[in-house]
């Protein structure tokens, strides 16, 4: 772990969730080899944690680390790509990255901070913000239902999902490698208390229970997904709630390319 450590001061404020989530992701760290791992960043508090990790890294665009991540993936597959972003880059900013690469089964994993707001700009309502919150760009309260980013990932067809908490530093760690060795586009929602601007923390602490690990049907993994409505009711099940195996877009694009090789190979001996 102090192989990871570099000289950035941090700046995350005292009691951040951020915290729990660098510890546990360099805890996942211990069993891989530094040279096949990249880090990739989005833009917000969650995505100085590359900052704080001796790892290679590529610091992306708002909203647009996920297609990043999938670029390097296909640049060099052997690699494992793993993308940091928050709720605000995941569901707004880039949601349309995240639905594509979940469809396409990239083979990259995101891991998504969701202290459900834009901490970075301090405090708007995102995609995830819980009906009624106050925030700087709702004074009055937000009057959206949030959305259940796994059933979004449900839907697109995403062939691994979980969710942790960054209390949690064991359970997290353990997902995350789990997440990073799934082949196929992985992700996991982290809920993680924003000190400054929300602390939901007290109600996690009761909520959060950890789910059966085994294999789930899309209907029964489904079930679970619901059983939050991230507005205050009902249980938080943390766990990985569904995985498949399928084969990923790079592993089949490699096929096609090979193939294409051989094509334009068996053209040029005719020619020839
Ligand atoms: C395209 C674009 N829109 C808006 C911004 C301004 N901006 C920078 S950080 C940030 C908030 C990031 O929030 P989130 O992704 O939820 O991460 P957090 O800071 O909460 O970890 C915003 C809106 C930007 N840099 N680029
Ligand atoms: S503003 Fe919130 S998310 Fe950002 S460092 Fe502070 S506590 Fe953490």
């Amino acid at each position: 772990m102090e192989n990871l450590q570099t000289k950035a001061i941090n700046t995350w404020c005292p009691g951040c969730g951020n915290f729990g989530i660098l510890a546990a992701f360099k805890k996942a760290m211990e069993t891989y080899d530094k040279k096949d791992i990249v880090i990739v960043s989005d833009i917000g508090c969650s995505s100085k944690i590359i900052d704080y990790l001796n790892l290679s890294s590529f610091d992306s665009l708002h909203g647009r680390s996920i297609s990043t991540a999938s670029g390097i993936k296909l640049g060099n597959p052997n690699l494992k790509v793993i993308v940091f972003i928050g709720d605000g880059g995941a569901l707004n900013e880039g949601i349309s990255h995240l639905i594509h690469l979940a469809k396409r089964n990239s083979d990259i994993t995101v891991l998504m901070h969701d202290n459900r707001l834009f901490a970075l700009t301090t405090g708007q309502f995102t995609a995830a913000s819980p009906k009624g919150m106050k925030t700087r760009s709702t004074p009055e309260g937000v009057i959206e239902s949030p959305l259940n980013p796994l059933e979004l990932m449900l839907d697109s067809n995403a062939t691994f999902i979980a969710r942790s908490y960054s209390s949690k530093i064991d359970h997290l760690a353990s997902i995350i490698k789990k997440a990073i060795d799934h082949e196929g586009f992985s992700f996991v929602e982290i809920l993680q208390p924003c000190i400054s601007f929300l602390d939901n923390s007290k109600t996690y602490n009761e909520k959060v229970y950890e789910a059966e690990d085994k294999q789930r049907s899309k209907e029964e993994a489904r079930k679970l997904i619901e059983e939050w409505n991230y507005n205050g009711e009902g249980n938080i099940p943390l766990g990985v709630f569904y995985s498949e195996n399928k084969d990923s877009y790079e592993k089949l694009m490699n096929k096609g390319i090979t193939k294409n090789n051989i094509y334009i190979e068996k053209c040029l001996q005719a020619h020839l």
